[in-house]
Formats: structure tokens, C-alpha cells, sequence
């Protein structure tokens, strides 16, 4: 039986963080879905096709890695590309909260469904996409907190935003 497991995110952008994660994950899986999904309480910055080309193109590295989006829930999406495990990272305690909620609402909707946690590397747990956009609008460094090709989308973004 193939081992896979779904990696889903808002990843707008997608960071060094969840590259860490993901390449991680492809280690331990067969394949794995890394799949946009729409977080509700979230306003994001790229569309939807924006951020497929940023993730396929930060994670072309990895074969077994696929990238795809989905509208409705997460369990649903699991189920339809055969998936047995829901792959999340973790930064720091106040992750923790958040994560064990959508974790027991996703059991509630499908038993079968498996959550991994993996705990981020050290130099990462500081990360998220808000942070890199809030230094990347004002012409921070980002260039080791994100993959090259977003670094590059987020200047285009905020130097359009100026005009
Ligand atoms: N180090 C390690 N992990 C990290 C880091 C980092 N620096 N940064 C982020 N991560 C992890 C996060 O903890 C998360 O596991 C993953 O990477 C993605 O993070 P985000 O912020 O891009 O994604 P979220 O948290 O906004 O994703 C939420 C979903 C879109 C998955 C969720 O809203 C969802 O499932 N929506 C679909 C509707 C649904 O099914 N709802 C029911 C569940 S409540």
C-alpha cells in the first residue's frame, strides 16, 4: 500500500518553514499532496494560481511532491486522492491550540483520517507567510526565510502595489 499523505496550507506565500516540512514529509511518504486550501479567516495576498506556480516551482526538487488546489473541505480532498495521513507543521506552543482544534474537527468529519505533526527545525520557528510579507512590503531581507522564486514574486508584488 502507498503511503500518502496531504501537506494542506494557505502557503501565501510558501516559506522556508513549509519547505522544511514538505521535503521532510517526501522522505517518509510515498507522495504527497501538497494542497492550497481556503482558510476563512485569511485574506490572501497571491491568488490561487500565483501560489501553485510559486509551490511547484519552489518543489520541483522533490518527485514525489504534488501540488494542487482545492475548494471545500479537507477531508474530502484526502479522501479523493486516496490519502490516510493530514501532514502539519508545528512552530511553537502558540501552534498548538489551533492545530489540536482543526485536528479533532477533521476526525469528527472522517474517523479514518491521520494527523502527523512534525515540529519545525529551530531556525524556522519564528517563520510564517505574514512575517515574510510584513518585511518583504518594506524592503526587508527575505532572501534565506523564502525559496528564490518568491522572493522575486514578492518584490514584483509590492513594487506593482507602489505604482
Ligand atoms: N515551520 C514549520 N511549519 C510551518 C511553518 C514553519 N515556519 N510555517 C507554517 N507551518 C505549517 C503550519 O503549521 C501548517 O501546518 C502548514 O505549515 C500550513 O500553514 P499555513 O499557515 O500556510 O496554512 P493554514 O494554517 O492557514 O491552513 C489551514 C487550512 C487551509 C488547512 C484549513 O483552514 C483548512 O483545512 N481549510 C479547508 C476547509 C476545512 O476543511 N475546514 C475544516 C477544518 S477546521
Amino acid at each position: 500500500m502507498q503511503r500518502i499523505a496531504v501537506c494542506p496550507g494557505s502557503f501565501d506565500p510558501i516559506t522556508n518553514g513549509h519547505m522544511d516540512i514538505i521535503g521532510r514529509g517526501a522522505q517518509i511518504f510515498d507522495k504527497v499532496y501538497v494542497c492550497i486550501l481556503n482558510n476563512s479567516s485569511k485574506k490572501s495576498l497571491f491568488t490561487k494560481e500565483e501560489r501553485i506556480r510559486l509551490i511547484e516551482e519552489a518543489t520541483k526538487c522533490f518527485p514525489n511532491v504534488v501540488v494542487d488546489a482545492y475548494n471545500g473541505l479537507l477531508v474530502d480532498y484526502a479522501k479523493k486522492v486516496d490519502a490516510q495521513v493530514i501532514l502539519r507543521g508545528l512552530r511553537a506552543v502558540s501552534d498548538f491550540e489551533y492545530e489540536m482544534r482543526i485536528t479533532s474537527m477533521n476526525r469528527k468529519l472522517d474517523e479514518q483520517i491521520e494527523t502527523f505533526f512534525m515540529m519545525t527545525n529551530n531556525q524556522y520557528s519564528f517563520l510564517s507567510s505574514s512575517i515574510v510579507k510584513e518585511v518583504a512590503k518594506y524592503n526587508g531581507n527575505i532572501s534565506d526565510l523564502v525559496p528564490p522564486v518568491v522572493e522575486k514574486a514578492l518584490k514584483e508584488k509590492y513594487m506593482r502595489k507602489e505604482q
